[in-house]
């Protein structure tokens, strides 16, 4: 199978797998990047049966929003029943890289809010030990060399992503050559520097399931 082929396989899944749960009153938190663009696609044909989602990116609002489904402020929710999503890079015991994509931190907070976090991903994501991907770190744009110089001193070495602007107005570094063996830690470490928003590491709020879509179908890890 296609990688497209897998990542709408773990699409589907996870439609299937909230799709008993939907209610008039529910309101769905939803990721950005290919593959929950393709979970979008598939929750529209049943839109008529929950109230709405929340957003972790513009491109992701507009895309909701094409298909008819009502957009929320996270403001204005106290708590999402769900949160659908992917990766960049997955582990079995469901830590996660996120942010390849650049909403890293839109998607942090719609996982701190919700009471259940599906990450979606093809086989292709599945790693024993975090830190192949290079991990983003979205930086206020006057800290971004003093981070830099931080991380290097964590043993990482730190990339400007030219170019980039976030839905936050920030800028992203991408920190290369990590082996990420204790990530809930790095996480705390990397956020605890003066400048940083947030890092893409989902370790200590990491996903509750995790939908693999593998040649032998989806497994599931939870
Ligand atoms: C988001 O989209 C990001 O956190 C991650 O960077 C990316 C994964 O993209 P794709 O589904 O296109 O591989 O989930």
């Amino acid at each position: 199978m296609t990688q497209d082929e897998l990542k709408q396989q773990a699409a589907q899944a996870a439609v299937d797998e909230i799709e008993k749960d939907l209610q008039d009153d529910v309101i769905i938190g939803v990721g950005t990047g290919s593959t929950a663009n393709m979970f979008i696609d598939l929750l529209a044909k049943h839109k008529h049966k929950f109230q709405g989602a929340v957003a972790s990116s513009e491109a992701t609002e507009l895309r909701l929003k094409e298909h008819g489904i009502e957009v929320f402020d996270l403001n204005e929710v106290t708590m999402l029943d769900v949160y659908v999503d992917g990766a960049d890079e997955v582990t079995q015991e469901l830590n996660l890289t996120k942010g390849g994509g650049f909403a890293l931190t839109r998607e942090k907070i719609v996982a701190a809010v919700s009471k259940k976090f599906i990450c979606i991903a093809d086989a292709s994501k599945a790693v024993e030990t975090l830190g192949g991907f290079a991990l983003p770190v979205e930086v206020i744009p006057m800290a971004r060399s003093y981070v830099s110089r931080q991380i290097v001193k964590l043993g990482g070495s730190p990339v400007y992503r030219e170019g980039v602007v976030t839905d936050n107005a920030n800028v992203i570094i991408d920190v290369h050559g990590l082996k990420i063996t204790d990530p809930k830690d790095l996480e705390i470490k990397l956020n605890n520097i003066v400048g940083v928003v947030t890092n893409g590491l989902f370790a200590n709020r990491n996903a509750d399931l995790l939908l693999l879509a593998t040649d032998d179908g989806v497994k599931r890890f939870e």
